[in-house]
C-alpha cells in the first residue's frame, strides 16, 4: 500500500506476523485519504482487545474506551460536533458481546458513524476463548466441549433492526474492502462494516482459506434496498455473502436533535450561560 498522512512513524505493531488486522489497517488508512478527509478532522473510537488496537497505529485523533463501549463514545463525540468524521472500531467480541447492547441502541439511533469491526469470530486478546461469533463446536482451552450457543450473525440482527447501511467484506480482499468502507464512511447515518478477519494464531477454523471457501460476492444486480432480500442474504446457508447488504436511508440521529434544529453551530462551540444551567439545576430540585 501507498503511504498516507495517517501513517504514523516509529510504531510498534504489536499484532503476529500475518494477522488480518495488518490490511484492515492499511485499507482504512487508504480509504480515509483517498476521501480527502483530514487527520484533524477524523476520530477513531475504539474499546479494548487486538482490533481496538488499531487507532494507535493511527496518526489521527483517538478516544480509546472501556471494553464494548466505544459505540456510545462515538454517538457522543459525533452529536456535539457533527462536523467530525467518527469511526467505531472494534473486534466481534468487543462489539456484538461485551457491547452487544449498544450494537442495538446505536442502530436505533442512527448517529451518523461508521463501525468498523474486525470479526475473527475468536478472543484474540485474551488468547483464544470463543466469542459471540464463534461456530458452534468451535473448541477452545476454556470451551473445552466445543461452542453451545447459537452465533450472533451481526448482518441477520442489524437488518432486522433497519440499521442505515449493512455490509461485510473480507480482510484478505484489500481492494473490495476499501471501497465498501468508503461508501460506508460517506453514507449518513449508522453504517456497519463487519470485516471477516484471520486471527492466524488461536483461529485454526476460520483461516483465510475457510473465509475464502464460505464467502461469495454479491452481484451487480442486486438491490441493497429490498429489506427482505438483504435478510436472505443475511441468513444464506450458501454462505458468507459480501457486500452492502442493506441500505435504509434515513435522518441521522443529530438530524433528530432539537438542539440543531434552527442553530447549526456545533454544540461543543456554544457559550453557556452559568446562571441559566443553576436555574436549570434549582428548578429539578
Ligand atoms: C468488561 C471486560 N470484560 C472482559 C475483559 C477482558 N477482555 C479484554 S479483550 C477481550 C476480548 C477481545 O476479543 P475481541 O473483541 O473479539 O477482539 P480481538 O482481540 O479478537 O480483536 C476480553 C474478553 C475486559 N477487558 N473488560
Ligand atoms: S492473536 Fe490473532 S487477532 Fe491478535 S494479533 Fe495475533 S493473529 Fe491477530
Ligand atoms: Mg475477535
Amino acid at each position: 500500500m501507498s503511504t498516507t498522512i495517517f501513517d504514523k512513524q516509529d510504531i510498534d505493531i504489536a499484532w503476529c506476523p500475518g494477522c488480518g488486522n495488518f490490511k484492515i489497517l492499511d485499507m482504512l488508512k487508504a480509504a480515509l485519504s483517498e476521501l480527502g478527509i483530514s487527520p484533524q478532522n477524523l476520530v477513531v473510537v475504539s474499546g479494548i482487545g487486538q482490533a481496538p488496537k488499531t487507532p494507535h497505529y493511527f496518526n489521527t485523533n483517538m478516544f480509546n474506551g472501556l471494553h464494548g463501549r466505544a459505540l456510545p463514545a462515538a454517538t457522543a463525540i459525533k452529536a456535539v460536533n457533527p462536523g467530525l468524521t467518527v469511526i467505531a472500531e472494534g473486534g466481534d467480541g468487543d462489539m456484538y458481546g461485551e457491547g452487544g447492547n449498544h450494537f442495538l441502541h446505536t442502530i436505533r439511533r442512527n448517529p451518523d458513524i461508521t463501525h468498523i469491526v474486525h470479526n475473527n469470530m475468536v478472543y484474540g486478546l485474551t488468547k483464544g476463548q470463543a466469542s459471540p461469533t464463534s461456530p458452534l463446536g468451535f473448541k477452545t482451552p476454556v470451551q473445552v466441549d466445543g461452542v453451545v450457543s447459537e452465533p450472533v450473525n451481526p448482518m441477520a440482527v442489524a437488518i432486522a433492526q433497519n440499521a442505515s447501511f449493512v455490509a461485510r467484506a473480507f480482510s484478505g480482499d484489500v481492494e473490495k474492502t476499501k471501497e465498501i468502507v468508503k461508501k460506508a464512511i460517506q453514507h449518513k447515518g449508522y453504517a456497519l462494516v463487519d470485516i471477516l478477519q484471520p486471527c492466524v494464531t488461536f483461529n485454526k477454523i476460520n483461516t483465510f482459506k475457510w473465509f475464502k471457501d464460505n464467502s461469495y460476492y454479491l452481484d451487480e444486480s442486486y438491490n441493497p434496498r429490498d429489506r427482505v432480500k438483504a435478510f436472505e442474504k443475511a441468513i444464506d446457508p450458501a454462505g458468507l455473502a459480501l457486500g452492502i447488504l442493506y441500505i435504509n436511508e434515513k435522518p441521522s440521529f443529530e438530524e433528530n436533535l432539537s438542539v440543531y434544529a434552527t442553530n447549526r453551530e456545533p454544540v461543543y462551540r456554544r457559550k453557556r450561560s452559568i446562571e441559566t444551567l443553576r436555574q436549570v439545576i434549582s428548578s429539578k430540585m
